[in-house]
């Protein structure tokens, strides 16, 4: 293998090597955990093109665009895990993300939600609210990535489903850069389209409390310690193959 490929294996299944079967404790796994943010797509040269000021306004539309069919996804991928899970006590808390993205009218509480935030974005950017919810701009790899994280959803254990949303670990860092650099970098955005991010940053620090208690406490083993790294892995991927897809619809410098 080249060096290339040496190092996307270590960074893609750390811990394979010399296995032993002692559990961690819970620091040193959640530190595991934390270790893969190495591969975040924080990363990904799509995403340091847009936060870095390159990405042109038809580079930008497209990734609000396809982003889009990520973010009707996760209520989708959300209501998979609570039809998995049989415990009411995660279920109240999981619930809560379905709001955030669908919005709500509670007892005369009113919440549009974050999907119709992202569509406020979409209008920022200069992308109509039909072109967005009509997906024309959405690129097979993206949907493919998407739709992998809402079969995973389905079909897996609840437990390990909870797993996967951990790469909102690396999540809050990702907002805060975009309201710290696109301001400045893209000043035709009105700045009323990143409300979004600015929501995310405390939701995705509630939604971690919750998605990470439930995983230390779960993967007790080494072996399942193990499998939680993949199943984190997994995640990751989906998030670098849907920049990728970008990549090659839009390109990048
Ligand atoms: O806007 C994002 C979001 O609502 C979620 C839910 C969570 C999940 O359940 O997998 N992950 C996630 C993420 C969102 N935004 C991404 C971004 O880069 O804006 C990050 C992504 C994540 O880290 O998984």
């Amino acid at each position: 293998m080249t060096m290339r490929a040496d190092m996307n294996q270590e960074m893609r299944h750390p811990g394979k090597s010399g296995a032993t079967d002692t559990a961690w404790t819970a620091e040193a796994f959640e530190a595991k955990l934390r270790e893969a943010g190495r591969s975040y797509h924080i990363h990904h040269p799509f995403n340091e093109m847009l936060n870095s000021g390159r990405a042109t306004p038809e580079q930008v539309r497209g990734w609000v665009a396809n982003r889009y069919y990520y973010q009707i996804a996760i209520p989708i991928k959300d209501a998979a895990v609570l039809s998995n899970c049989p415990d009411i006590a995660v279920r109240r808390g999981w619930v809560q993300r379905i709001l955030d993205h669908d919005g709500f009218e509670l007892g005369g509480i009113r919440d549009d939600g974050g999907i119709e935030a992202w569509l406020r974005l979409a209008s920022a950017v200069g992308l109509s609210r039909d072109e967005v919810l009509d997906l024309r701009h959405v690129v097979p790899a993206v949907r493919f990535a998407v739709d992998a994280y809402i079969n995973f959803a389905r079909r897996a254990p609840w437990q390990e489903a909870v797993c996967s949303s951990l790469t909102e670990l690396f999540a809050p860092e990702i907002h805060r850069q975009r309201l710290a650099t696109w301001p400045e970098h893209y000043p035709w955005i009105d700045s009323d389209g990143l409300g979004y991010f600015r929501n995310r940053v405390s939701q995705a620090r509630r939604d971690v409390e919750q998605g990470l208690a439930i995983t230390l406490d779960y993967f007790n083993t080494r072996t399942l310690q193990e499998r939680a790294l993949e199943v984190l892995q997994f995640k990751l991927d989906i998030l670098w193959a849907l920049n990728d897809g970008l990549v090659t619809r839009y390109g990048v410098t």
